[in-house]
C-alpha cells in the first residue's frame, strides 16, 4: 500500500490510500493513551475520512506493537471531572469521539495488537469490526483506577459479550488474551501479529467491493436500537436521502419550485 500521509498531528497519523483511511494514535511511550488533544486530533482526522468520497473504510490503530490504546491519560486526569487541556479544563471528550465513529457511516475496523485497555478498550468496542494480533489483550481497569465508562463501555460490552460477561470484564478488572476475546464475540479474528496489517487491509478491499449505500444503512440500522431515537433518526436519514433520489422525492420539491401542485398520484402505491 502506498500511504499517503496527510495533515499535520501531534498525537496522531493520517494516512489514506486506496480508498481506505487509517488512523494512528501515536504516543506509545505511554501505551497510545489519549490525552485531550489526542481525542481533537482524532476527531479530526474521522471528520476529514467521513466527509472523504474517496474514503470507504476506515481502520483504528495504535502505534507500535505494545498497545492499540490504554484509554485516557491518568497523568492529565484532574480532579475537576475530566481529562486537562493545555490550558487546564477539564474534558471527557473521548464520549463525543465514540459517538462519532458510531455516526460516521462507513465501516471502522479497529486493528488491535497489544493493549486495548480501559477507555482504550471502549474505543475497539465502538468499532464495527476488530481485528487483533496474537499479541493482544483486553480488558477494562476503570473500577481499579476510579473510573468507568457507563455508557457504551457497559451497554455495547453487554450485547457484544452477553451480559455476565461484560459484567465480569467490569467489576474483576481482569486482562484477556487475543484467543479468549475470539471465543466471548469481543473481537472478529485474530491474525499472527506480523500478518495484523495485511489481514485486516484484506477485509478493507473486500468491503470495498460492496454497495456502499448497503454498508451505510446497515452500519446505522446496527446502532439504531442501542441510540435510540438518534439511532432512529441516523437511519432515518438515509431514508431521506434516499427519497431525495427519487422522481417522487424530487416531484414535491419540483411543483414548489414551480408553483403548481404536485402530481404524486403518477406514483404507485406499492404493495
Ligand atoms: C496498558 C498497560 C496494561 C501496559 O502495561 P505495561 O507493563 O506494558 O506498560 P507500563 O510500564 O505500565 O506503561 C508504559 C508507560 O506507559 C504509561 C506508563 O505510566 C509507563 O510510563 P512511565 O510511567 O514508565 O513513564 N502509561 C500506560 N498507560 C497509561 C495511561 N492510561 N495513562 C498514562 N500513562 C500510561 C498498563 O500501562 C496499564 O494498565 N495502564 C493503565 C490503563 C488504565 O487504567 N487506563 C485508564 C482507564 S480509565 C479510562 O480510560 C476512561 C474511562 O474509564 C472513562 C472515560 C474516559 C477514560
Amino acid at each position: 500500500m502506498d500511504w499517503k500521509a496527510v495533515g499535520t498531528f501531534q498525537d496522531i497519523l493520517y494516512h489514506r490510500a486506496e480508498g481506505i483511511a487509517r488512523i494512528t494514535i501515536n504516543r506509545p511511550e505511554v501505551r497510545n493513551a489519549f490525552r485531550p488533544q489526542t481525542v481533537n486530533e482524532l476527531m479530526q482526522a474521522f471528520q476529514q475520512a467521513h466527509l472523504d468520497p474517496e474514503i470507504g473504510v476506515v481502520i483504528l490503530t495504535g502505534a507500535g506493537d505494545k498497545a492499540f490504546c490504554s484509554g485516557g491519560d491518568q497523568k492529565v486526569r484532574g480532579d475537576d471531572g475530566g481529562y486537562h487541556d493545555a490550558q487546564g479544563t477539564p474534558h471527557l471528550n473521548v464520549l463525543d469521539l465514540q459517538m462519532q465513529i458510531r455516526r460516521l457511516p462507513k465501516p471502522v475496523v479497529a486493528m488491535v495488537a497489544g493493549y486495548a485497555i480501559g477507555g482504550g478498550h471502549v474505543l475497539h468496542l465502538v468499532c464495527d469490526l476488530t481485528i487483533a494480533a496474537d499479541n493482544a489483550r483486553f480488558g477494562q481497569t476503570g473500577p481499579r483506577v476510579g473510573s468507568f465508562d457507563a455508557g457504551l463501555g457497559a451497554g455495547l460490552l453487554a450485547r457484544a459479550v452477553g451480559l455476565k460477561k461484560a459484567k465480569e470484564i467490569w467489576f474483576l478488572c481482569r486482562q484477556y488474551d487475543a484467543q479468549e476475546a475470539l471465543s466471548m464475540g469481543l473481537v472478529n479474528t485474530v491474525v499472527p501479529l506480523a500478518q495484523l496489517e495485511q489481514e485486516t487491509l484484506q477485509w478493507c478491499h473486500e468491503m470495498l467491493q460492496h454497495s456502499p449505500t448497503a454498508l451505510r444503512v446497515l452500519k446505522a440500522a446496527f446502532n439504531a436500537d442501542t441510540d435510540g431515537l438518534a439511532g432512529i433518526q441516523e437511519l432515518a436519514g438515509n431514508a431521506t436521502a434516499l427519497y431525495y433520489m427519487t422522481p417522487e422525492g424530487q416531484e414535491g420539491r419540483n411543483a414548489w419550485l414551480e408553483k403548481r401542485a404536485p402530481d404524486f398520484g403518477k406514483f404507485p402505491r406499492r404493495p
